[in-house]
């Protein structure tokens, strides 16, 4: 009796763990973590009491864009965990799945190899089966390493290669016949939606399925899609049998769906499909998964654009690079979520997931939301002329098709991105082979992509030198061509812009046409009134976008556009701004909206909108210009609305025409805070928006007793405002002295040389400080700086940085690759005084501290008589020079 009973209960438990559905669980949290390789880390033996304790998403490049050392650590590190697995699992399949690693993983599990991974932004798995020990304790140890290598692409690029376990790692455990997941990370299931329209839609449903138990299997595989409600659809059926250790495709019938509500832009409906394998004869569920299915068909066209279920629309939107303020690239969820919320809000219906394929919850929201996508692999800047650089980008394209091939979102596969810009060779025989070879690439990769996945477009993002990519046939290999254009950024004449759209749409007749980038960069804390390239500024980013986003709406055969980017991003090698990070973004690295986000929200939006523009502009500052004592100053608000009327501090400045979607308002500012408040009506709805800002008014007699002096500070060379976010202090541009007030004497601005012209100041990255653009411009030849301030004490700052370098720099291809390294040979000398007082004689800043290091010295100062204050500079040798005064009122 006893012994059926054990029978019984044995039984049972099989049964019931059979009948156990798929168990996927993260397993991010406490791990061990070391730069550098130990001996035998993998190993039990191996101590590592004294690492550091991570939680993945991790990175170990996070604070590297913090520090001065040029360059990231790129080399090996280790992760460890003892992890205990549950006694239930034993005899189930058992899988460890990564998300992404950057980018070369090897995994040992209780000492062992298990496997290894190559590329830091495909998802991979591991079987673990064989390897864990139930009910006990396991040692995972997983190698990483982001050290450069030849032959993994890609090879360079304008962003951080952030080292480590950078998304989620999971654990699985399954059935041992179960739904494959041995196929490129993939989900095992591939659906096919072969005939889309409005009446009846027809899908393919392709199932992997494996048995890895001693026996053959005999299993029923369903296929259930459901509405959105979760309401059956369709099912259907098959009988299979698998031998022993086998991996079979299932291709399952046609099935039609009558009447199916699509999956568009304004209306991203999904069904589910639910694939299960069933035992055959007990009927008991094996295992299932879970995947979207949008009902959706679009086409290209080289004239008109871009059609999604026959009607035409223009896709516009962003590109977006996967990081954050100080997180480095290891982002939780719901950073990532955010990312695309903040695009759907402004309008954008388009993204182009790129340099590289991103964590899985942006493709969901792309499928959730209602955004297009184009997903491509990171083959950037060059190629390496070797089989295995060639093996590894088609293995990458594999894993990209696969991973994301059953998202509605996906309509583009892309590869190659601006592929010549870093070429090897410039000319000869050396040059003609590596055209042929990175064209034999591209075509491995459209080959590749277009035998996995027929029923979407390829695409590849050319920079500026069609001649390059004409010459080595690649304008003519993928569907559709993107063009990466900057002109008024890195080449100077904006409406070059235009000019190129028409040329490609002449020159490759039939080939359909994106805009895969366009950007300005735009430090959120930087504002000029006389915006021009390269400074930075807000105002420019708006006279950019604008003609941008305008020119293309004119042009029907521009299928769509993303934006260079959605996101500040680091790039470790730049040198703008804000050292380190590319300003491109529309929103900041810690994702505030800059104007020109607010522009594109304005432009796209169907729904009324109001905004006062500059919203961040928190600590603002400005000279007295009008004679009740205010400064006036531009302000603009986004509206769709026809006219926007505008009151501040309860005073209205009358209404305004919106054009271009937005009014300029004069505001008058008063010291202190000021109330700005915008109304507007739109169709049925009135619109308000208000804002606070904190105004630090400057006289412009420095001893009118309405205006008491307390403090200036000025950058020279400028017309730029700063903000330094951190002490809220507010930096205004420099402006010519007159008696009673203050400014410079002599001198001109300091412009330095592009490839294209030239720039206001400089754009390489002062050492010592992470205020850029306060040292970036300066005055040379500066003869006094006066401020005719009343009497008493005074602390006065001079700042300067050294940004004459001898040494010629790089030819600016996209002023990437600077080096801060540079050494100043020339020779400057000055002597300086404080109203008649020598405080240096000899002065030289290159001798005393080097090139481009942020230099303060702060001098106390006493003013006497009603003299007021004169900085005065004596040249000895070179030009004196000055980049930014503070003065300061002690007493
Ligand atoms: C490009 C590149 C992108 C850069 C961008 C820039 O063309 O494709 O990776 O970040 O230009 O900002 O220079
Ligand atoms: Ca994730």
């Amino acid at each position: 009796m006893k012994k059926f009973l054990y029978i019984f209960i044995l039984l049972f438990i099989v049964g019931w763990a059979q009948a156990q559905q798929r168990v996927v669980y993260t397993i991010n949290d406490g791990w061990k973590f070391t730069k550098g390789s130990p001996f035998e880390a993998q190993l039990a033996g191996c101590d590592d009491s004294s690492w550091e304790t991570v939680n993945i998403p991790h990175t170990w490049n996070n604070k590297d864009a913090d520090d001065e050392t040029p360059g990231f650590y790129r080399g090996p590190a280790w992760y460890r965990k003892q992890l205990f697995v549950d006694k239930s699992q034993e005899g189930r399949q058992a899988v460890i799945y990564f998300e992404g690693a950057n980018q070369e993983v090897r995994f040992y599990l209780n000492g062992q190899f298990v496997g290894e991974h190559k590329g830091g932004y495909t998802r991979f798995c591991f079987d673990i089966t064989s390897h864990l020990r139930y009910g006990q304790e396991n040692l995972f140890a997983i190698y990483v390493n982001n050290v450069y290598n030849p032959n993994i692409p890609p090879l360079s690029a304008d962003f951080t290669f952030f080292g480590g376990i950078y998304r989620d790692v999971y654990l699985q455990f399954m059935n041992p016949v179960h739904i494959a997941t041995n196929d490129y990370a993939s989900s095992g299931v591939y659906i096919r939606t072969p005939e889309v329209n409005n009446s009846a839609a027809s899908v393919e449903i392709t199932t992997l399925l494996t048995n890895n138990t001693l026996q053959p299997a005999e299993i029923r595989v369903e296929n259930v899609i459901c509405d959105a409600d979760g309401k059956e659809v369709k099912k259907t059926h098959a009988e299979i049998k698998l031998a022993s250790g086998e991996t079979k495709t299932d291709i399952s019938k046609k099935i039609k769906i009558d009447s199916p509500r699509l999956w568009d832009i304004d209306d991203p409906y999904r069904y589910m499909v639910y694939t299960r394998i069933l035992d055959k004869k007990k009927g008991t569920l094996l295992d299932e998964v879970v995947n979207p299915l949008g009902l959706r068909w679009f086409k290209f066209d080289s004239e008109k654009g871009f059609f999604l279920n026959g009607k035409g629309r223009k896709l516009i939107g962003t590109a977006r690079h996967q990081d954050y303020f100080q997180k480095g690239n290891a982002l939780r969820d719901e950073l990532h979520v955010q990312d695309v919320l903040l695009l759907k809000e402004m309008g954008g219906n388009f993204l182009r997931v790129s340099h590289y394929p991103q964590d899985p919850v942006i493709m969901e929201m792309c499928d959730k939301l209602g955004i297009v996508t184009s997903v491509e692999i990171s083959v950037v800047n060059a190629v390496t002329e070797t089989e295995e650089f060639l093996q590894n980008s088609v293995e990458m394209a594999k894993e990209m098709v696969r991973q994301d091939f059953n998202r509605p979102s996906v309509m583009i596969w892309g590869y190659m991105n601006e592929i010549f810009l870093r070429r090897p060779y410039t000319e000869g025989k050396q040059l003609e082979d590596y055209y042929r070879f990175t064209e034999k690439v591209a075509r491995a990769l459209e080959a590749t992509i277009r035998e996995e996945d027929p029923s979407r477009y390829t695409m590849m993002a050319y920079h500026n030198m069609p001649q390059y990519y004409e010459d080595a046939h690649l304008t003519e290999i993928p569907m559709i061509q993107g063009w990466n254009l900057y002109q008024g950024w890195y080449e100077p004449d904006i409406n070059e812009f235009q000019r190129l759209l028409d040329r490609a749409h002449k020159v490759y007749k039939g080939k359909v046409l994106m805009v895969t980038e366009y950007g300005p960069g735009v430090d959120p804390g930087l504002h000029s009134y006389q915006p021009e390239r390269f400074d930075f500024s807000q105002e420019y980013g708006l006279v950019y976008h604008k003609h941008y986003l305008r020119e293309m709406m004119k042009r029907p055969f521009i299928a769509g556009s993303s934006l260079w980017n959605l996101n500040d991003f680091y790039s470790e090698s730049r040198v703008d701004a804000v050292p380190h990070v590319n300003n491109k973004g529309v929103v900041g690295l810690n994702r505030e909206k800059k104007d020109v986000y607010w522009f594109y929200k304005t432009a796209l939006s169907r729904r009324p909108i109001l905004v006062i523009g500059n919203r961040e502009w928190k600590s603002r500052g400005g000279v007295v210009n009008t004679a009740q004592k205010e400064c006036i100053q531009s302000v603009p608000v986004f509206s769709n609305a026809e006219e926007v009327e505008l009151f501040v501090n309860n005073k209205s400045l009358g209404k305004k025409k919106v054009e271009d979607n937005y009014a300029l308002f004069d505001v008058p500012f008063v010291g202190g805070e000021n109330l700005l408040e915008a109304v507007a009506v739109a169709g049925d709805s009135k619109l308000r928006d208000m804002l606070r800002i904190q105004f630090q008014l400057v006289g412009s007699q420095l001893k009118d007793e309405a205006i008491p002096f307390t403090e200036i500070n000025v950058m020279l060379g400028s017309p730029r405002y700063f903000e330094d976010r951190t002490a809220n202090v507010a930096w205004i541009p420099e402006q010519e002295y007159k008696p009673g007030s203050w400014g410079f004497v002599g001198g001109t601005s300091y412009r330095r040389k592009t490839g294209f012209g030239s720039m206001l100041g400089s754009d390489i990255d002062i050492l010592g400080t992470d205020m850029n653009p306060i040292f970036q411009t300066q005055r040379v030849g500066i003869k006094s700086f006066k401020a005719d301030v009343p009497n008493g004490e005074y602390s006065v700052y001079l700042y300067w940085a050294e940004l004459e370098s001898d040494k010629e720099r790089e030819a600016l291809v996209y002023n990437l690759g600077a080096d801060s390294e540079q050494t100043f040979a020339g020779n400057r000398s000055f002597g300086i005084s404080m109203n008649g007082t020598t405080v240096l004689d000899d002065f030289n800043i290159a001798r005393d501290y080097g090139y481009a290091r942020a230099v303060i010295k702060k001098f106390v100062v006493t003013v006497k008589d009603g003299k007021g204050l004169s900085v005065d500079f004596h040249k000895k040798e070179g030009e004196p020079i000055l980049n930014a005064i503070r003065i300061y009122r002690n007493y």
